[in-house]
């Protein structure tokens, strides 16, 4: 071999090694150390331990290996990566339970049973090696686990259609249908360290912010409850629903002597839930039905319900309030 061909293959292999050093960076083509256990506790000893090259598993009804039971199995996976600093945004998607652990910070939560779910976090990283641990537990039916990464310009907000926050500050949280209102109806729960999807709507005052659970329901939480790496305030405002304590919506009731306040809209054979007279003010919730006719109020008891807009005076744009869902 002659020298110049010696030294082009050098060049070739360092350039090689400098593309695996720079695609390490991605979670396609990480070297994952995978472990399985036939119980869904990932407890005692694991049944297969072997080497991946991605986290990128669709089982379907199916299994991971064939000493790995179809269902109650449970994994945990861990890789260290030599990555740039930056942001980036880490992409789970799971069925069942998965949590995303960076250098032992857990960045993602959704250890609970549910269909194929994903969940974005960004996450802040000094350059340098970094930790990466994915524990995961199957259930019944289909199984997929999967995680992938992007480096995004830390300057850039995050887009609003996949904003997710952190529950924190409290063991379990309501999620309310009306922002601020503790009579309104609970969607959901959240329990601290669970990482919510937000619907990148907040109140005007950014009080309260509006997750998406994962079962498709909408609510609110007091934003105290919840920790993300950007500022709600950058969420955009949704109505004028629940501007909070601090902005009551008002109006006074008029064309008519005695109003019933009904549990639901424009249906006249639902419950009513209160009743209101000509020149009474009244607090309104921010919510309008979806055919724009009738505006829900907030009785003096805390009961929620709805009447006609055309007996309510009010400064307020009630058409421009957030429909109910
Ligand atoms: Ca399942």
């Amino acid at each position: 071999m002659n020298k110049k061909v010696r030294n082009l293959l050098v060049l070739c292999a360092v350039v090689l090694l400098g593309l695996v050093g720079t695609v390490s960076a991605d979670a396609s083509t990480s070297s994952w150390r995978a472990v399985y256990w036939n119980n869904d506790s990932l407890a005692g000893t694991p049944t297969v331990v072997r080497m991946e090259t991605s986290l990128n598993h669709n089982w379907g009804v199916g299994s991971p290996a064939p000493d790995i039971q179809a269902d109650y199995f449970s994994a945990r996976w861990t890789t260290t990566v030599n990555l740039p600093a930056g942001t980036y945004k880490f992409t789970a998607t799971s069925d069942d339970g998965m949590m995303v652990l960076v250098d032992d910070n857990q960045i993602i939560n959704m250890w609970y049973e549910h269909p194929p779910l994903t969940i974005v976090a960004y996450v802040d990283l000094a350059a340098g090696e970094h930790k990466i641990q994915v524990d995961y537990f199957e259930l019944t039916g289909i199984a997929v686990a999967q995680l992938n990464w992007t480096r995004v310009d830390g300057s850039a907000p995050p887009p609003t259609n996949d904003l997710t926050a952190v529950v924190q500050n409290v063991s379990v949280l309501n999620v309310r249908q009306i922002p601020g209102d503790f009579n309104s109806k609970i969607v959901g729960r959240v329990v601290r360290g669970e990482t919510v999807n937000l619907t990148g709507c907040r109140t005007a005052d950014a009080k309260y912010i509006q997750l998406r659970l994962a079962d498709g329901a909408v609510g609110w939480v007091n934003q105290n409850y919840l920790k993300a790496p950007y500022s709600f305030n950058q969420l955009a405002v949704c109505g004028t629903g629940g501007s909070g304590p601090d902005q009551p919506l008002t109006g006074t009731i008029t064309n008519v002597s005695v109003l019933n306040v009904r549990e639901i809209p424009g249906d006249f054979n639902s419950r009513i839930v209160g009743r209101v007279v000509r020149g009474e003010t009244v607090g309104l919730t921010g919510y309008q039905s979806a055919d724009g006719k009738y505006v829900q109020l907030r009785l003096p008891n805390g009961a929620v319900g709805w009447v006609n807009k055309a007996y309510i005076d009010t400064t307020a744009n009630m058409s421009s309030f957030a429909v109910a869902r």
